[in-house]
């Protein structure tokens, strides 16, 4: 009865397109969903004719594996997740290895990986990114956790090919690098809807327009999927031959991923605000009622900017490419806080490899990153690589003008803007904290460092008392 190399729990779309994945590449997979009806309606629709065994009871389903065993649990994150490993894990034995696929929080893979090696088992949380798409024809895989299991489920996770599956490190940091990943996802969403919006809005060009500019700019520097999905989108018209876009409500949804990776963000006390603001943007974007309200009572004050040639698209283009690059370097630095946090050794040009290809940022962009560690392994930052510095650099007065005239004309740009904030504060020598420690001090004695003393002698001043130190 022993017939099936693999496992997979939970069949809804990313389940499903895994296991049509895996049994293309000559695994035997058997399947497994709470509502039997799902199950039965896979083997027998999609799965038809592939090596896919269906099972009706957990019990079934354990007794369908190879041992030692491999389940993949791609179910709803959180507590269908622990009610799953509740029904799972009595019915394994020493040795059998569960991976999590799903969208869990790292905290809980890493409780995970802790409770199932307390009994022999091994458990590997991977972040996959890729959606449907990359599901079904190699997605971009981040696992991490128990390491002793990666040698056994290396063969089926790399097995589509792409380089888009290494081991990432130990507890969660596999579901931390996709957290990471999701949070750049939200960042690349926002920096290109603020492209569209500018060229829409402030130079007045049609759906056919932008998609040629998005089309142009997906084969230089931002080639990437999601620019050139933009351009395809752009390019959609419905059956009256009108722009398909221009018929979808802007309210902006979110399944919280990204607000995760700002909350480790600020838990670890390091920026992550581009990601932040396109959080942000998404929120006040889905308060569309306050939005007509507001704009009733104060007026909606954005005007169409004249006298801005073809030069300002190519603006907006290298607006777009520092931004993006400052939120990467935002991310890498994320991830660099948290393995010195959790203990973790990673890997950060590997990890551009993994986002290389299979995601939904993927880009060729990813290269440079990976070549910037490579040069330097410890790079605390992006911007320190002289790569990035010089691509800064060619890219700010673009950028500048773009924040400077959106700012005139009452267009909102928070990811461009906030970025900018934070390039301009990232290389400044002197920062207005020293009024900020001054104002510490003085309502609350909280003290201060001097410019001209030793790091790590604390000061403070009767501020109500001149001449006092
Ligand atoms: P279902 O088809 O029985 O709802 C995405 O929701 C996937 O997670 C589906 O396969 C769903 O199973 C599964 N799922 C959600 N909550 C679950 C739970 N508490 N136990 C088991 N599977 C669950």
């Amino acid at each position: 009865m022993e017939t099936a190399d693999i496992g997979m729990i939970g069949l809804a779309v990313m389940g499903q397109n895994l296991v049509l994945n895996m049994a293309d590449h000559g695994y035997t997979v058997a399947v497994y969903n709470r509502t039997t009806r799902r199950t039965t309606e896979f083997v027998n629709g999609p799965a038809a004719g592939a090596a896919v065994i269906g099972t009706e009871t957990i019990e079934e389903f354990v007794g369908r594996l190879k041992r030692p065993r491999q389940v993949v649990v791609m179910v709803k994150a959180g507590r269908a997740v622990d009610a799953v490993l509740a029904g799972l894990i009595p019915l394994l034995d020493e040795g059998d290895i569960v991976i999590d696929g799903g969208n869990s929080h790292f905290e809980d893979s890493a409780r995970r990986v802790k409770e199932l090696r307390d009994r022999g088992l091994s458990f590997v949380g991977a972040g996959i990114s890729g959606g449907e798409e990359g599901a079904r024809n190699g997605p971009s895989i981040m696992p991490g956790g128990d390491e002793a299991a990666w040698p056994e489920v290396k063969g089926v996770l790399q097995s589509n090919g792409t380089p888009c599956c290494d081991w990432v490190g130990p507890d969660g940091s596999g579901h931390y690098t996709k957290m990471v990943h999701n949070g750049i996802e939200y960042g690349d969403m926002q920096v290109i809807a603020e492209a569209y919006h500018l060229m829409r809005v402030v130079l007045g060009m049609d759906c056919e327009q932008m998609a040629g500019a998005f089309r142009t700019w997906g084969e230089g520097l931002l080639d990437s999927y999601l620019v050139n999905i933009t351009a395809d989108i752009l390019g959609h018209v419905d059956e009256n031959g009108e722009p398909t876009l221009e018929r979808i409500l802007d309210a902006a949804g979110q399944k919280g991923t990204g607000k995760w990776a700002v909350i480790s963000s600020l838990d670890l006390g390091y920026p992550l605000t581009l990601v932040a603001e396109a959080v942000y943007a998404r929120v006040v974007s889905s308060l569309r009622d306050q939005r007509f309200e507001a704009a009733e009572l104060v007026g909606s004050g954005v005007k169409r900017a004249d006298g801005l040639g073809a030069g300002f698209v190519d603006d907006i283009h290298d607006a777009l490419y520092a931004s993006k690059i400052v939120s990467y370097a935002q991310g890498f630095m994320l991830l660099g806080a948290a393995a010195s946090e959790y203990g973790w050794n990673l890997d950060y040009g590997r990890i551009a490899q993994l986002w290389r290809e299979g995601c939904i940022i993927k880009a060729a962009f990813l290269d440079d990153i990976t070549a910037a560690f490579r040069r330097r392994p410890d790079l605390p930052n992006l911007i320190l690589d002289r790569f990035f510095a010089e691509a800064l650099d060619k890219a700010e007065p673009g950028w500048r003008r773009v924040v400077a005239t959106a700012v005139q004309v009452g267009l909102p740009v928070p990811a461009y803007a906030s970025a900018l904030a934070f390039y301009d504060s990232y290389r400044s020598k002197r920062l207005p904290a020293n009024l900020i420690q001054a104002q510490r001090d003085y309502f609350g004695a909280h003290t201060y460092e001097r410019v001209d003393r030793p790091r790590g002698e604390f000061f403070h001043t009767d501020w109500t008392r001149p001449g006092t130190d």
